[in-house]
């Protein structure tokens, strides 16, 4: 059965807007995946690690019939593809690509976590998932994204929205 993933898109290297987009340009790709839905991009101040560049940040929709470990195999590869280097953990990044939602899926795999388990407290993932899918409910906190984004708003982690593509 097709299930739509919500995939986070991030960057914090390089060009990262034009990352963001052939990160887009490669999940396109995907075989068996239909991209539904792109939001707005946004630069974001870093959350965990302080020092760091800011993000360009985004969220993508796909419906697709592949399981989420099969799908996260594929973003993996993209990533690789990218030429991301594992650096240090929530170090700067040409490209980092995360499975947020896969359906109402929960999911407690040692490599594979869904929901993601930090989605609900990071504003760069509830802005843009809000202007996706504000009504859609986390499986596991029982709040739709828009009440998420409401109770994180004390938390500062500006969000800025980006003109242009
Ligand atoms: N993994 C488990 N669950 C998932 C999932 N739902 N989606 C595993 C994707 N991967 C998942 O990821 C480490 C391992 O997580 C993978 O091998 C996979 O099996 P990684 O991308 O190699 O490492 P990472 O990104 O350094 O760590 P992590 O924990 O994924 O960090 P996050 O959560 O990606 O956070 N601030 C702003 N403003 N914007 C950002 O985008 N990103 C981070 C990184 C920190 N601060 C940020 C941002
Ligand atoms: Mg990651």
């Amino acid at each position: 059965m097709a299930k739509t993933a919500y995939i986070g898109i991030g960057s914090n290297l390089g060009d990262k807007l034009e990352n963001c987009l052939e990160a887009i340009e490669l999940i396109r790709g995907i075989p068996e995946g239909v991209l539904l839905a792109r939001s707005n991009f946004y630069r974001t101040e870093p959350v965990g690690v302080k020092g760091q560049d800011w993000y360009v940040n985004g969220v993508i929709s796909l419906k697709t019939v592949i399981s989420a470990q099969d799908l996260l195999q594929c973003l993996q590869g993209i990533e690789e593809r990218m030429g991301r280097v594992r650096r240090s953990k929530w170090g700067p990044r040409t490209i980092d690509l995360d499975i947020l939602l896969f359906g109402q899926d929960i999911i407690n795999d040692e490599d594979l976590e869904i929901p993601h388990p930090f989605m609900h407290l990071r504003r760069f993932v509830l802005v843009p998932m809000v202007q996706l899918a504000p009504d859609l409910v986390h499986p596991v906190l029982g709040k739709t994204m828009f009440q998420l984004l409401e109770d994180s708003s004390h938390k500062g982690q500006t969000v800025m929205e980006m003109g242009g593509r």
